[in-house]
């Protein structure tokens, strides 16, 4: 038998290529590799023996030559192999290949285009590509993880097709995530570092396969972005508890993305994708409780976000009721003795929230395509809002004012939300019209409504939504603005004394 062995990333290579030595195999290899496993005392030999012609170009051409793509890409029927004999080539049974370090190269900071294109290997994809074709001959192996594997498979002797197909699946999807971050480096030549409409440039892994999707009867699977660095649910770590479900995983997301809008310590509480609870205060604990007491009867078995880590006192609030489960930068030693004895109680570890992602998109699926947008990360600040009515807001209601739009941003439209000292306190999600969820949130807020802030996803189109903010004592309302009846809202506000901001920003959710 003989193996091709040219790879870049050395690691595990001195011991895989003993292990076949030991089993008999010969080795070819190319000028780095070669040099290591000489240096190791291992027999090899030279790819320019084998192709008879030197590595030229810098090494650009070593590889690319029929001497070695015959002997990879040969079927072993007496034809094939008359064929490689006539021309005096020898079968490959082994192509143990991985690529040059392109994207290690790209990572680097002030890599310049050159350096990049030289990371860009050819010879090393079209040999995998070949023994990936060719798989029920020649094993390829680019993961040294599998290394182990294969020399155990070798020695015994028992090759299934099963891993020779996982292999060739395995090398396609090597050599396909490689081209694709080569496409997304040469799209980002042409149009910053941003660019949009982004190419296709998203690969995703399978990070688990989930035991259901949204419902018992449907089958499911979570895949992730490695290229995305920065806290998120797809990054974040899971300490303790039970496995995630496809639910779980969207509302650790929507309750993460809304916490980390907050400066102060903020905790969110997520039901069906929605906040039931959402506070911040001067701790943890505090903006635990208020987010809690906001609506308890909601609360129970909600999905919980803290932009702090969690310390015993929230903790201990948190064990207080049935949760799902609970996403937070970290948890101290003892918040994590009392949460981990709830042994269902999903615990994840985002790492501090100071920066964001850089996933930037918002990617959903209908049926048949794809749409494609950036994710909704603008809010409008206080300072930045537009006073559309006699009656002039305070320093604190504009806080106030930004605290509500944060949330209600967050909230499935139409949507409509309450807060009051940093509190939510009545939310109308997801209702055909607005003024059906203002009655729902201001309900919801009953007598705690009186002097609070009610803030809108989107303009109003009637005065209605004042109308009812007003008999339930509503102070302040927060709203885009830019609706035909504009004016129709600002006059019912001068009526009543309330004061409305506009931010000139739309925050739809669908
Ligand atoms: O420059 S290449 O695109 N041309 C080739 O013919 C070729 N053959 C193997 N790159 C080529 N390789 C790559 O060299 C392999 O994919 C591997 O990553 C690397 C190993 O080089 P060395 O053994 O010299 O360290």
């Amino acid at each position: 038998m003989r193996a091709l062995i040219s790879v870049s990333d050395k690691t595990g290579l001195v011991d895989f290529a003993r292990g076949l030595v030991e089993l008999g195999v010969e080795i070819v290899s190319t000028g780095g590799t070669a040099r290591t496993l000489k240096e190791a005392g291992l027999p090899v030999t030279y790819i320019s023996e084998v192709t008879g012609f030197p590595e030229i170009l810098d090494g650009r051409v070593k590889t690319l030559h029929p001497a070695v793509h015959g002997g990879i890409l040969a079927l072993r029927t007496p034809d094939h192999l008359n064929q490689l004999k006539a021309h005096h080539i020898t079968p490959i049974d082994i192509v143990v290949v991985n690529l040059y370090p392109f994207r290690e190269t790209i990572a680097r900071p002030g890599v310049t285009l050159e350096e990049a294109i030289e990371n860009i290997d050819i010879g090393g994809p079209a040999m995998v590509r070949a023994a990936a074709k060719n798989h029920r001959y020649v094993l390829v192996v680019v993961n040294p993880a599998r290394y182990p594997q294969v020399l155990k498979a070798l020695a015994e002797g028992k090759i299934s097709d099963d891993l020779r197909l996982e292999l060739a699946r395995e090398a396609f999807a090597h050599t396909a995530a490689y081209d694709t971050a080569i496409a997304a480096y040469l799209q980002k030549q042409i149009q910053g570092d941003e660019p949009f409409p982004p190419a296709w440039h998203i690969s995703v892994e399978l990070a688990q396969p989930l035991r259901y999707g949204e419902n018992p009867h449907q089958r499911a699977a979570f895949y992730r972005d490695p290229s995305v660095t920065g806290p998120c649910v797809g990054n974040a770590v899971q300490l303790a508890g039970k496995e995630l479900s496809f639910n779980n995983i969207l509302d650790l997301n929507a309750a993460l993305e809304l916490v980390r809008e907050f400066i102060d310590p903020s905790v969110v509480i997520i039901k069906h994708n929605n906040p039931c609870g959402a506070a911040s205060a001067g701790d943890l604990a505090t903006a635990y409780r208020l987010a809690y007491e906001g609506d308890p009867v909601s609360a129970f078995g909600g999905i919980v976000a803290c932009n702090r880590t969690v310390d015993k006192e929230t903790a201990e609030q948190m064990a207080a009721i049935f949760l799902e489960a609970v996403i937070a930068p970290d948890f101290t030693p003892e918040a994590l003795e009392i949460l981990t004895q709830k042994a269902n109680l999903r615990l994840l570890k985002t790492g501090p929230l100071t920066v964001r992602p850089t996933d930037r998109l918002d990617i959903r699926k209908v049926n048949g395509g794809l749409l494609i947008q950036e994710a909704d990360l603008e809010l409008t600040r206080p300072d930045e809002v537009k006073v559309v009515t006699e009656k002039q807001p305070s320093e604190e209601q504009l806080a106030e004012m930004a605290f509500a739009m944060a949330v209600v941003k967050h909230v499935k439209s139409n949507a409509i939300v309450v807060t009051r000292n940093r509190q939510l306190i009545g939310v109308g999600a997801g209702q055909m019209n607005r003024v059906g969820a203002a009655r729902i949130a201001l309900e919801q807020a009953g007598e705690k409504a009186r002097g609070a802030v009610l803030a809108s996803d989107a303009f109003f189109p009637f005065r209605d939504t004042v109308d009812e903010a007003a008999k339930a004592g509503i102070a302040a309302i927060i709203q885009p603005g830019g609706s035909l009846r504009d004016e129709e809202s600002i006059a019912a506000c001068n009526e009543y004394g309330i004061t409305m901001v506009f931010t000139g920003m739309r925050h739809f959710k669908h």
